[in-house]
């Protein structure tokens, strides 16, 4: 066994960088280019792979640290480096004959510091093929931000943007509006900045010795750095575009298994994570229908026809196939008395609503949700992989079911919690009216952590709605209604709002649900308790 250190390689022009994340810990065994830490700059981030395999002894930076080329980053063990590096320096140490290794010369990594020309190509579309391009989001000659959108792709059923990976300066489109593409296609080419690309297999140095720990410290004993904290198990280990892209799909990094080196979350992980979440995504159309039908010959009872199910609910009867064998679930009833809330709905109120935005109760109960949701955390929750956790989520993300021509969308409006009642009505009106023209984008319809059905528009007077995996509970609304209701003396008319919360029984127990419930209730008969 050898020590060796390993420093930052060369950063191709690049003066100080910051350490953004820190991918192992002291103790961790890794492979040849694993990922040790990741740098971002001004204008990149980039790994840093481990030049070689071994056992890392200790960080020497930790998150927040400025680096540059050459800035110590960690040592390692390496098994059978002997002949590999120089002979060592004697350690400060007062154990005789240890065989402590000098770190070889710092291995740097090929970087390519001159601009490099590349081919953007369609990501996965979750197995949809040939799909249109609607829209040409950047024009040749400009320069992009990684995660910049390119285009647009519009199947019959669900528009995406395409953004590019890294950033850079667009140098042609090899497609044009119209055209249809499929994974893997080439779309664009693009100039962009260094990145770190590989890492040349570590080599013998002649450099001057570095002091390095005895052969043999205890793990216990051996330098401890700050860094070390900050790589705990259970941290969340990702890159910075796939951070990002998560807050923009609320998708809470924690719950994520990664699929990469290390339980690394890749963006296809995330991607992953919204085909298999989100309701009535046409991009899971290819696979297989989860449910069979009869294949009885009607034809000999009477004339029939048949038509196709749009792609839209052929993954709802997935979706919902999914949810109802997999979720033990139960649905609770209760009524509010909206009475009051809609005289000042219907009164006071519309002297404050601006022009062109109409307040439906649906804003109010969204409102109200929140709520409810914050005093019982367990409802905006979901199981571990393992179903021995409760993964709690501190966004309030609430998907809204529209009803389209197409099937049933459910599109998110994130971080309700910070909207008031004027906002909520504005943007789950414009949600309801993309989903309709077919123009939400994928990502609006990711993320959800609590959902609401309504159906009072349309009429009925209770039904039970189906958990939206993995959520684990859902509000349905029913129409509301005059009712007489016993006031202690009398009866009165007071409008009675149905709602029915059907939850996961795994999760959520009946009093927690009826308590739940009975609280939307009172916060939706008060109207002062939504709008502070
Ligand atoms: N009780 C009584 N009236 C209600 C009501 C309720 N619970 N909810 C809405 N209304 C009224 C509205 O005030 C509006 O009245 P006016 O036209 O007089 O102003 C009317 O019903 C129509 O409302 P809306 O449906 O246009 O608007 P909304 O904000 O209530 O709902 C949306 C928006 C997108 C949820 C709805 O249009 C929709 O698509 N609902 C269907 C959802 C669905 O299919 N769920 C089933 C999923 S499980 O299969």
């Amino acid at each position: 066994m050898s020590q060796t250190q390993i420093n930052v390689p060369d950063l191709g022009g690049m003066d100080e960088v910051e350490v953004i994340e820190i991918c192992v810990q002291p103790g961790d065994t890794i492979g040849e280019e694993e990922s040790l830490v990741v740098l971002e700059g001004d204008k990149a981030s980039m790994e840093v792979p481990a030049p070689m395999a071994g056992t890392i002894n200790s960080l020497l930076v930790k998150v927040g640290d400025m680096v540059s080329s050459d800035s110590p980053l960690a040592m390692i063990e390496v098994a059978g480096g002997d002949e590999a590096v120089e002979a060592p320096a004697p350690a400060a140490s007062s154990e005789p004959a240890v065989a402590a290794q000098a770190a070889p010369e710092p291995v740097a990594p090929a970087v390519s510091s001159a601009p490099q020309t590349i081919e953007v190509r369609v990501p996965d579309l979750g197995g949809l093929e040939s799909i249109e391009i609607i829209e040409l989001s950047a024009a040749v000659g400009d320069e992009l931000q990684a995660e910049a959108s390119l285009l647009v792709l519009e199947s019959d059923k669900a528009s995406m943007e395409i953004p590019v990976e890294q950033a850079g300066t667009l140098l042609s489109f090899t497609v044009k509006l119209g055209d249809k593409v499929s994974e893997g296609d080439v779309i664009a080419t693009m100039q962009v900045v260094a990145e770190v690309t590989s890492v040349p297999s570590p080599v013998a140095s002649s450099a001057p010795a570095k002091p390095a720990e005895p052969k043999g410290t205890p793990k216990a004993a051996k330098p401890s750095t700050p860094a070390a904290a900050s790589t705990q198990k259970g941290a969340v280990h990702t890159g910075p575009a796939v951070r990002k892209l998560a807050r923009e799909m609320g998708v809470d990094l924690t719950a994520v298994a990664g699929s990469g080196p290390r339980q690394r979350i890749l963006k296809e992980d995330l991607f992953e994570l919204g085909k298999q979440k989100v309701n009535s995504v046409s991009q899971i159309a290819a696979q297989p229908l989860a449910i069979k039908g009869s294949d009885e010959d009607f034809s000999r009872f009477g004339e029939i026809s048949q038509q196709p199910l749009s792609r839209i609910k052929q993954a709802t009867a997935r979706n919902m196939v999914a949810s109802w064998t997999t979720i033990p679930q139960v649905t609770q009833f209760d009524e509010a008395d909206i009475t009051d809330l809609e005289i000042y709905r219907k009164g006071q109120m519309q002297e404050q609503i601006p022009d062109g935005v109409k307040v439906s109760p649906l804003a109010f109960i969204l409102k109200a949700c929140v709520k409810a949701l914050q005093k019982f955390p367990q409802f905006n929750a979901s199981l571990g992989p393992n179903g021995d956790t409760l993964i709690l989520k501190q966004y309030y993300n609430l998907s809204v079911a529209v009803d389209t021509p197409d099937g049933l969308m459910v599109p998110v409006i994130k971080q309700a919690q910070d909207k008031g009642v004027v906002d909520l009505a504005r943007e789950s009106a414009q949600l309801a009216k993309l989903a309709r023209d077919k123009k939400l984008p994928m990502d609006a319809m990711m993320g959800a952590s609590f959902t609401i059905s309504s159906l009072g528009g349309i009429g009925g007077t209770a039904f039970t709605p189906i958990v939206n995996a993995p959520q684990v509970a859902i509000l349905g609304v029913s129409k509301a209604a005059y009712k007489p209701v016993w006031n202690g003396s009398s009866f009165e008319p007071r409008l009675m709002l149905p709602l029915c919360v059907s939850y996961d029984h795994r999760v959520i127990d009946g009093a927690q649900a009826a308590m739940f419930t009975r609280y939307l209730c009172q916060l939706l008969s008060d109207v002062r308790h939504l709008l502070l």
